[in-house]
């Protein structure tokens, strides 16, 4: 193939799109997958999305993508009062294959999905606003709920114990046995394991006795990062994307990971840490949002769970960058050597931070919980 161009030509002509697509380009920030925005030549013909699945993450696309199609057609019965072009702005659209199967796989063994791409939305991956944060959290609390009677059962669990604390720990130590020199032997390195090491025996007790043994296992996102969120131009909530995850869960994760995105002042990789900050509106705007739409459904020892979970997920986070560093980079995408390094660093000094306004956030969440 002569260039990146011709090879998604190629891909997405074993898709039934409609038009001639005349425009390619790369998008997004995710860190998974790669992403193509595809424009066709005609005005009113729809775009696309093409994705590579990340192989390495995702070695059984059939059963991703059965999830995905799953979870997709759930979520377009909740919409389906709303008419056709709602449903297809509030939730993403699978194009099949000529085949009518759900991913074409290329010679090179790579799968390829085609996503409708939703027109004149856009996914931030900083918050500046408390009108965002708030339309962030009513949206992932409406995605709980609208998932609330799928029965749980019928998704693959494609990565087992994806939040499990006692994983990432485990996968941590095994990097560091398997790669004990090199990238292990690095102040920077050897500091945050320190870090890790002090907060593990509570992060281990709270992931146990404020999470798993007192809240329902519900089906829940798993990746609630901002990005993962298309607003429209005027910053409200269209569709909830990035379904890859969606599994069985706790919505302590949800919330954690969401908040871990939002409330934060800096980037999630900034490598000039004073910009690391809490922008405390932005947490009481989300947990706003969240609660209007989910409070209605979560039991007490959920409301108390969602505390630990702002802690417990960017402590993990920092576990999976800093396993992923040491492991030579084999997971998320980087852009330079160090880039897992520095963003174990931001993250860590993230849960610095909220660490020393523990004492507010738990106020903000009790007001809330309690109106
Ligand atoms: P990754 O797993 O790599 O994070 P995502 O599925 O989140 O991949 O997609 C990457 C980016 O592409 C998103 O952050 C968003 O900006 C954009 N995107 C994804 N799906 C759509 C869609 N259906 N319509 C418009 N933009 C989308
Ligand atoms: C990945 O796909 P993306 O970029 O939305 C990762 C999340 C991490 C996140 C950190 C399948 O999310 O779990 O929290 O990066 N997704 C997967 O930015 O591992
Ligand atoms: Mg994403």
């Amino acid at each position: 193939m002569e260039n990146e161009n011709d090879l998604i030509l190629s891909i997405a002509a074993h898709f039934q799109t409609e038009g001639v697509i005349s425009q390619v380009k790369r998008f997004g920030s995710g860190h998974i997958n790669d992403t193509f925005r595809l424009d066709t030549e005609k005005v009113g013909d729809p775009s696309y999305l093409l994705q590579r699945i990340n192989r390495f993450i995702f070695p059984e696309p059939q059963h991703l993508m059965d999830n995905m199609d799953l979870v997709c057609g759930h979520l377009q019965t909740k919409f389906a009062h709303l008419g056709k072009e709602q449903v297809q702005r509030r939730t993403l659209t699978i194009i099949p294959t000529k085949h009518s199967k759900l991913y074409h796989e290329d010679a090179q063994g790579d799968s390829w999905r085609m996503l409708l791409l939703i027109e004149n939305t856009h996914s931030v991956d900083l918050v500046r606003s408390p009108a965002q944060a708030y339309a962030g959290g009513a949206a992932f609390g409406a995605f709980q709920r609208q998932l609330a009677d799928l029965e749980a059962k019928k998704l693959h669990v494609l990565l087992p114990r994806f939040h499990d604390v006692d994983y990432r720990l485990e996968n941590l130590r095994n990097a560091l046995i398997t790669h004990p020199m090199g990238r292990t032997v690095e102040p920077e390195v050897q500091k945050l394991l320190q870090a890790m090491e002090i907060r593990e025996t509570d992060m281990r007790r709270d992931f146990i006795e404020r999470i798993v043994t007192v809240s329902p296992l519900r089906i829940i996102h798993n990746d609630t990062k901002f990005n993962n969120l298309l607003l429209d131009q005027d910053d409200r909530p269209q569709c909830v994307i990035d379904l890859d995850t969606v599994m069985p869960g706790y919505v302590a994760f949800d919330f954690g990971d969401a908040i871990r995105t939002i409330i934060n002042s800096g980037q999630e990789d900034d490598p000039a840490l004073e910009n690391i900050t809490l922008n405390i509106p932005l947490f009481e705007a989300y947990t706003n949002g969240y609660l209007q739409e989910a409070g209605s459904f979560l039991t007490e020892p959920e409301m108390d769970s969602l505390l630990y979970g702002v802690y417990l997920l960017p402590y993990m986070q920092i576990l999976r960058f800093l396993t992923d560093y040491i492991e030579y980079d084999p997971y998320y995408k980087t852009e330079y050597p160090s880039h897992n390094l520095v963003r174990a660093q931001a993250q860590f000094k993230l849960l610095t931070e909220l660490e020393a306004h523990r004492t507010r956030l738990q106020y903000i969440l009790h007001q809330f919980a309690a109106s």
